[in-house]
């Protein structure tokens, strides 16, 4: 009997594209702060920082900074504090791991990552191994879009900083398809703010820089309603987030990415949003 056709991971010149950045990155804005206590996030940071940072030097700022950036994916979880879990969460680009892990340590679930880079895949599984938790927090090479995992087997999914890589209406409709009634995901994202009538030049820049596509806000809400997602809470973050780019343009880490996030955010033209919603 024939094999059912597997579809392969990366589909699309754009898709190997974006793969290719996250297989070759190694940046130290993202490596010295996953060192300082080996979360390795890929995210940005939440909440005021310690002036007194700026006067003990280079290891006291990227120490604050990986503070503030554990602290953002501590809010990320807050948003599944009141749902039953039941035990299985998944991580939609799940990076170098560190959200997943966090998860596992706070709520212990079973939780499965998927990226679509396998270095990052592999990066991941190397620490579940260092950490012990190899039995619980598995990261697999597959696309969020279409990761053949069992229908209705999540009871809960989020995707933190991730979602502007990919098509809103397909992504929701396969995390319609995981997670079960009862179900919740949550998303914090940067998304542009349709009140100004189109992406600014400081969202194109972060668009280039990153090779993403950052969604109008708009797009979120239409989504998830069109596949079965009820919003439960939305969060305007973006005050919260401006005090991490002021650290990070001060660090000897900053990539110069940095004005182009202060620009947008504080010209409203760009908002950091944390959206959780159930699954009916
Ligand atoms: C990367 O985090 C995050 C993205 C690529 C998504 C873009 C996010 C928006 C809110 C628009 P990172 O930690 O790998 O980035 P960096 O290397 O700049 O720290
Ligand atoms: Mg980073």
């Amino acid at each position: 009997m024939a094999s059912p056709t597997v579809k392969p991971v990366l589909r699309t010149d754009y898709q190997r594209s974006v793969a290719d950045y996250w297989n070759k990155e190694k940046d130290p804005v993202n490596i010295k702060l996953g060192e300082v206590d080996g979360l390795y996030h890929h995210h940005y940071g939440l909440g005021a920082y310690d002036p007194a940072v700026l006067g003990m030097g280079d290891e006291a700022i990227i120490a604050e900074m990986h503070r503030l950036e554990t602290a953002q994916a501590e809010v990320l979880l807050d948003a599944f504090d009141d749902v039953p879990l039941g035990g299985h969460l998944m991580d939609g680009g799940s990076g170098r791991g560190g959200t997943s892990f966090m998860a596992n340590a706070r709520f212990g679930a079973q939780v499965d990552g998927v990226s679509i880079s396998e270095q990052q895949v592999a990066f991941a599984n190397n620490q579940a191994r260092e950490r012990g938790v190899a039995d619980q927090v598995r990261f697999h090479f597959k696309n969020m879009l279409d990761t053949g995992f069992e229908t209705g087997s999540f009871n809960g999914i989020w995707t933190n900083e991730t979602t502007m890589y990919v098509d809103l209406q397909q992504l929701y409709g396969e995390f319609a398809r995981l997670i079960a009634p009862g179900g919740r995901y949550v998303c914090i994202t940067g998304c542009y703010n349709d009140l100004t009538g189109g992406r600014s030049r400081a969202v194109s820049q972060i668009d280039q820089h990153y090779i993403c596509n950052i969604h109008p806000r708009s797009e979120y809400f239409k989504a998830l309603a069109d596949n079965g997602f009820v919003p439960i809470s939305v969060i305007d973050l973006t005050p919260e987030t401006i005090p991490y780019w002021e650290l990070r343009a001060k660090s000897s880490v900053a990539t110069g990415i940095e004005d182009p996030f202060l620009t947008a955010y504080k010209e409203g033209s760009f908002h950091y949003l944390l959206i959780a919603a159930d699954r009916v």
